[in-house]
């Protein structure tokens, strides 16, 4: 890997060098509007950031913007808390009449650089992009000047997500902050953790210590053959939602349920429609086995895991799972058939859907509302519902189905945003149930599959899903992710009418070069060294 990217890298340098001069914006996600106007404005040892004093909470962003300054260009410029747009500098200030949360106004001229948004987030996003505005080392331009321009800005969809799955294979923590530290940078606002599976149970539930006393370690794993083990503290999980609060992003967590559950079976294994012995798994697949959706205590056990999963994680979307559920086992046990009985379902499908109905009235009690994976066979989902579209087969068919249940939903499409599969043929993971996802692929996703605007509202956003059955660290997932997710960045927030391929590409070097700099592993894509 080292080698490849080293070779890439001087290809890069060599490209760069030759067009080099000029600045380049080359800003992903592509702005709403972008001017470019002549001129440009140097920064000096003796400018000073003015924050407008009725944007005082945004103090926070504004010490990230000095801190920038300081990591671009090399200057410590002070703050000051004071309105003054006649001084040359840099200008924070409020402007209530920007509508979005998201959205922010940055202009820089001859009197310096004009940041404004109506709340801390936009101000955080025009940082994110007066980042990517400083030149890149190579580019032969002095690193404090930057180019007279206008932009304003704000995102196409409100929920931009990546997912990682620490269940297959642990992430530390502090890996997994380096991980928000690169999306935040590209306006992602959403990390979703996949906390448990068959392969590992990853949150310390203080009701239930055997969770991760059992649930968390394996004997071996399938690829190394090594034993793995790893679980997060509630501790350890609330510093982790703080510190992505700073970068604005919101962590998601999930516990997958009624399947995907041998590592909570291998603990409790009387949570079982057929109580035996179970083992963590060692392999990937998904297991046959389901939680008992006619014993009370599955739906006590479920009540305390929401509780104390509630009071570390203050968003209100909780993932729930729901996917990959076989459902024979419920037709074979007499505790599922007898509830079924009592509340007169006759399908499977419909058990799972009272399932959801009970956990959803739990949530509610813990002002949370689920987010699921979607499954059309399951009979029926909570009015509150977001749902996830990430199965291959028929997606339009599962796209109408969403609408007409008047549902939400997040835009996964493993056809295009699945992270975990390989970028080009010859790549690791070699499986036989994973498609090529290239970079151009990824680039072709339309989030709303063609519905017209009109019709496509109940769709709120997208994530791209880094699955961990062969993602065993976390240079293993930036690799997976980037620059896959530098495509997945523009259909979430850019416009179609602001975003093409073919523009797309010719942005990525400046990218990468500071990838390279920030020792941020990615996989340079074939459709560019092909050229
Ligand atoms: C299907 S996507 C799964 C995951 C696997 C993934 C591998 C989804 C909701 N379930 O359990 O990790 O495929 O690509």
């Amino acid at each position: 890997n080292i080698f490849k990217i080293t070779v890439f890298a001087i290809f890069l340098l060599n490209a760069f060098a030759l067009s080099a001069q000029e600045h380049s914006l080359k800003i992903i996600p592509e702005p709403l509007q972008v001017q470019v106007n002549n001129g440009s404005f140097t920064l000096k040892k003796e400018n000073v950031i003015y924050l407008d004093t009725n944007f005082l909470e945004a103090q926070p962003e504004v010490k990230q913007l000095q801190q920038l300054i300081v990591n671009k260009a090399k200057i410590d410029l002070p703050i000051v808390n004071r309105d003054s747009n006649k001084k040359v500098g840099i200008h924070v200030f409020r402007d209530p009449k920007i509508k979005n949360k998201e959205g922010y106004v940055l202009d820089i001229d001859a009197r310096g650089i004009h940041l404004s948004a109506a709340h801390r987030t936009g101000l955080f996003y025009g940082i994110q992009t007066l980042a990517q505005i400083f030149p890149v080392p190579i580019e032969n331009i002095p690193l404090e000047k930057l180019p007279f321009l206008s932009i304003t800005d704000s995102p196409r969809f409100p929920y931009r997500s990546l997912m990682l799955d620490p269940a297959r294979h642990f992430l530390p923590i502090e890996d997994i902050k380096k991980y928000i530290d690169v999306m935040a940078a590209y306006k992602y606002n959403h990390l979703h953790l996949h906390l448990t599976d068959d392969q590992g149970w990853r949150i310390e539930i203080k009701e239930y210590p055997l969770l991760t006393e059992i649930g968390s370690k394996r004997k071996e794993t399938d690829g190394d053959g090594q034993p793995h083990s790893g679980f997060y503290t509630q501790e350890e999980l609330e510093d982790l939602v703080a510190y992505a609060r700073t970068k604005h992003v919101e962590i998601i967590p999930e516990i997958d349920m009624p399947g995907h559950g041998l590592s909570i079976l291998a603990a409790y294994p009387n949570l079982a429609c057929f109580p035996r012995k179970f083992e963590v798994s060692t392999v990937p697949g998904v297991s046959k086995e389901l939680l008992c959706a006619g014993k009370k205590e599955v739906y006590e056990f479920y009540e305390h895991i929401i509780s104390e999963v509630a009071s570390i994680f203050p968003n209100t979307k909780m993932h729930i799972g729901g996917d990959e559920a076989p459902l024979d086992q419920w037709e074979k046990c007499p505790n599922c058939q007898k509830t079924m009985q009592e509340n007169s379902l006759e399908k499977e499908e419909e058990l799972m859907a009272y399932f959801f109905d009970r956990i959803n009235n739990i949530l509610i009690n813990y002002d949370k509302e689920p987010l699921l994976w979607y499954e059309s066979n399951v009979e029926n989902y909570p009015k509150n519902s977001t749902v996830i579209l990430w199965r291959y087969e028929e997606p339009d068919v599962k796209l109408r189905e969403i609408q007409s249940r008047g549902l939400k939903m997040i835009n996964s499409y493993g056809g295009n945003v699945y992270f975990d599969y390989p970028q080009w043929e010859g790549d690791i993971p070699k499986t036989n149930w994973m498609n090529i996802i290239s970079l151009e692929k990824t680039y072709a996703f339309d989030p709303v599959r063609g519905l017209p605007e009109e019709e496509n509202n109940f769709i709120i956003g997208v994530e791209g899903c880094v699955w961990g059955e062969y993602v065993p660290n976390i240079d293993r997932a930036f690799y997976m992710t980037y620059p896959r997710a530098l495509a997945l960045a523009e259909a979430g927030w850019s416009t179609d009418k602001n975003r093409s391929w073919e523009n797309f590409q010719k942005k990525l070097d400046k990218h990468f070069i500071r990838f390279i700099n920030e020792g941020i592993n990615f996989r340079p894509p074939n459709e560019l060294s092909k050229k």
